[in-house]
């Protein structure tokens, strides 16, 4: 796809999940200085959305791939090389707050990590286990396991779970943290 193809040599750094688990506000609260609470009327995100932000003073691009079923399905079928390709740091968002959407979130995680892994097998694999500001720190700890068992993190080499919210002024210290890893 051109538009993702495009003089597209920098490393990337994928965005992934269902509708609505806040992929779009983590980017614009973390790279754009977007206050939280404008985030609160985002549109779904329309097939892909990209960025280029400079990270640890390296030039990185960001790219969103839209919730929806539709569109994840094509980022894994017709999409597949472009959405893949150079792409150094996964990062797939699960709405902590909702659980009764981690089945449906785990079936596309196992499949977009699948695909990573294909491209880069030292792709980073990071969850996020987000908007904890909406449950209890003990509720949260519950749910995180609840879902690292059922996404079988543990079989994912070096994936790895970071409880995270917009309304925390460390995420951009988290992100950050997580790319000098590497
Ligand atoms: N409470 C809370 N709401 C959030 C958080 N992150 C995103 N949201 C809200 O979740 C909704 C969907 O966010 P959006 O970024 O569009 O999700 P996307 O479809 O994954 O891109 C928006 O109303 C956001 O304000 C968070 O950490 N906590
Ligand atoms: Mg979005």
């Amino acid at each position: 796809m051109a538009y993702l193809d495009s003089e597209d040599i920098t490393d990337r750094i994928l965005f992934v999940g269902l509708s609505q688990s806040g992929k779009t506000s983590i980017i614009q609260v973390a790279f754009e200085g977007m206050n939280p609470e404008s985030t609160l009327d985002n549109q779904a995100t329309l097939r892909f959305r990209k960025k280029k932000i400079e990270l640890s003073g390296q030039i990185v691009s960001i790219i969103e791939v839209g919730g929806q079923i539709q569109f994840l399905e094509e980022s894994l079928n017709t999409y597949k090389e472009s959405v893949f390709s150079h792409l150094r740091t996964l990062f797939f968002v699960v709405d902590v707050a909702n659980p009764d959407l981690f089945e449906k979130a785990n079936y596309y995680l196992k499949q977009v990590c699948q695909n990573a892994l294909d491209f880069n097998e030292n792709t980073q694999i990071i969850v996020f286990a987000h908007k904890v500001d909406l449950v209890s720190k003990k509720e949260a700890s519950r749910l995180i396991e609840k879902f690292s068992e059922l996404f079988e993190l543990d079989k994912i080499s070096r994936a790895k779970v970071y409880a995270t919210t917009i309304f925390d002024e460390g995420l951009i210290d988290i992100i950050q943290e997580i790319w000098e890893e590497q």
